[in-house]
């Protein structure tokens, strides 16, 4: 598999963690402007990480993209065999993929040292085909970045402090998960772990400020990102911890009381046609864009709660009830994002990117 992607890319990290777990040989291409027209030809989108399989096809959007791979190469399955589990892993992998976007590029952009060492890696990786002086690439790059993701994603005075508070809660929660099992969920990496992985590898765990905070106030986590990175399936031990662990506690609370609600918002912004929404939370108020692909998240956590065998249904209700998640799941009635209809992620052409229309 050929992977485009950035070196300091969220999702492209968690998509060659997951390949490297399973073992499926890739090579990293960088994801120059060429390629972006090819990608976004092939896709409607440019985003990355892109994959280029052997037979040609173009795949993007990690969280399908996993779900196919997994059909393909079965063994070691990274969807727990138990149903609650699976749900509760597909939750946190989405809360984490979509949740710590914010706080993952606000302390990369609001932070001199971040902008300045990523936006020079990213001109050089990025745009080196592109005929500009170097120093109007990385200006161009910081401006982009903190206008679309932080300023543009709701990062204000008011709601700067919640924003950190969330990472460092995040920190404190995984800590705490992490002090009782070497992944989440046991003893080999599930979902969960390579949603957390994407925000936690290549940006918190390497990005100047989030850094230091990382190394100091849990190690645990440092300690997770390597273990992660240098595990393969070929000699994992397959052993979960009965049910959902009482440690994710903590993350499905925050999923319950925050994310799900979120979701919920966004979709009901989306019905209305509105292009922004006010989104209150913890006692913070959030302006933020609608996104059109997180209707489609919240369609396919439902999707995943009615494709669940009806036995465990129940089960993962109970969950849901128990932190709070149960009611903001089903809250919004007569959504459509009308996204990927035909069914072809993480093929075809109806990719569309976190922030399109
Ligand atoms: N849901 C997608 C999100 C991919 C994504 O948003 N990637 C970021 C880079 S890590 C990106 O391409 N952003 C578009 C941009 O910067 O314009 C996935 O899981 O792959």
């Amino acid at each position: 598999v050929r992977v485009y992607g950035s070196e300091a890319s969220y999702y492209t990290g968690k998509l060659e963690g997951y390949l490297r777990y399973k073992e499926i040989p890739y090579e990293r291409a960088p994801l120059n402007v060429a390629v972006q027209r090819e990608a976004r030809r092939r896709l409607g989108v440019m985003q990355f990480p892109v994959a280029v399989l052997p037979d040609g096809r173009w795949m993007t959007d990690t969280t399908p993209m996993i779900e196919w791979l997994e059909s393909q190469h079965p063994q070691p399955a990274v969807i727990p065999p138990d149903p609650v589990q699976a749900f509760a892993s597909r939750l946190l992998e989405d809360y984490a993929d979509e949740w710590l976007w914010r706080p993952a590029m606000h302390y990369r952009w609001s932070y001199p040292e971040g902008a300045y060492l990523r936006s020079r890696q990213l001109a050089s990786e990025l745009t080196q085909d592109l005929p500009l002086p170097e120093f109007v690439k990385r200006f161009l790059i910081r401006r982009r970045q903190f206008g679309r993701f932080v300023r543009g994603d709701g990062v204000t005075a008011e709601t700067r402090a919640h924003v950190e508070d969330t990472y460092l809660r995040t920190l404190d929660q995984l800590e705490a998960v992490l002090a009782v099992r070497p992944f989440l969920l046991g003893a080999a990496p599930t979902l969960a772990d390579f949603g957390f992985f994407g925000s936690m590898f290549r940006h918190f765990g390497i990005d100047p400020n989030p850094a230091v905070i990382m190394r100091e106030r849990a190690p645990g986590v440092y300690a997770w990102l390597a273990r992660l990175w240098n595990a393969r399936g070929s000699r994992a031990r397959l052993e979960f911890a009965p049910g959902v662990p009482t440690e994710w506690g903590p993350l499905l609370r925050e999923v319950g009381a925050v994310y799900l609600p979120y979701l919920a918002a966004n979709a009901e912004a989306w019905k209305r046609g509105r292009r922004a929404l006010d989104f209150e939370t913890e006692g913070v108020s959030y302006r933020l864009p609608t996104s059109r692909y997180r209707v489609w998240c919240l369609e396919r956590l439902r999707a995943a709660f009615e494709a669940a065998p009806p036995e465990a249904r129940p089960e993962i209700r109970a969950l849901l009830e128990q932190h709070g998640g149960w009611e903001p799941l089903f809250r919004t009635e007569g959504v459509r994002s009308g996204y990927d209809e035909a069914r072809e992620a993480p093929f075809g052409s109806a990719n569309i990117p976190v922030f399109g229309g």
